[in-house]
């Protein structure tokens, strides 16, 4: 049975550097899926460190933040493009189209087998981050995402007054 699913995807420094949104863009395409959120973010230390936090006791946790926060890739490039997509089977339908983890061991007809690399050392640059399942998803979504910043309805929500002005925030 297909369920409704959404995921998060980032566009990796090296993917934008290599300008490569369009291509990447296009092939997620084919997962006839929705955009349902979109938007450019420079990615603090304490964003890197939250999104890959499962990840933290790795021996390169240090240079995937470096890598995450585009400090590998020059000045201009210290962002990410975050996107929510939301449809059938999304997250596993993503993950298909991003390819494996390690590029070389990606297919080559993936995003990340076709563009990624592994640097000199070590670091897998490989395009594209894609959730890996619905909790992961959900937290990932509410990390990058503000409510109002998603076209639809996906987790519950609530109104919050900061500094007299009022706010929609994760529950
Ligand atoms: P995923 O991105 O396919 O879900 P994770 O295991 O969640 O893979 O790892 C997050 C990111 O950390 C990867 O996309 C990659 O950039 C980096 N990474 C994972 N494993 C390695 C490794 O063994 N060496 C270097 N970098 C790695
Ligand atoms: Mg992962």
């Amino acid at each position: 049975m297909e369920t409704f699913e959404q995921t998060l995807v980032l566009i990796k420094p090296d993917g934008l550097k290599k300008s490569l949104t369009g291509n990447i863009l296009t092939k997620l395409s084919e997962s006839k899926l929705e955009i349902a959120g979109a938007k450019v973010i420079r990615v603090s230390k304490a964003l890197a460190e939250e999104h890959y936090y499962e990840l933290k006791d790795k021996p390169f946790f240090e240079e995937l933040l470096t890598y995450i926060q585009g400090k590998l890739h020059g000045e201009h490039y210290e962002r990410v493009l975050a996107l929510v997509y939301t449809g059938e089977d999304a997250i596993k339908r993503v993950r298909q189209i991003a390819g494996a983890t390690n590029p070389e061991d990606a297919d080559p007809t993936t995003i990340r087998g076709a563009y990624g690399r592994i640097t000199t050392k070590g670091v897998y640059e490989n395009v594209i981050h894609a959730s890996s399942n619905p909790e992961e998803a959900e937290r990932e979504i509410k990390l990058w995402f503000e409510p109002q910043e998603i076209v639809y309805d996906l987790y519950p929500k609530e109104e919050k007054v900061l500094n007299n002005v009022k706010k929609l925030v994760w529950k």
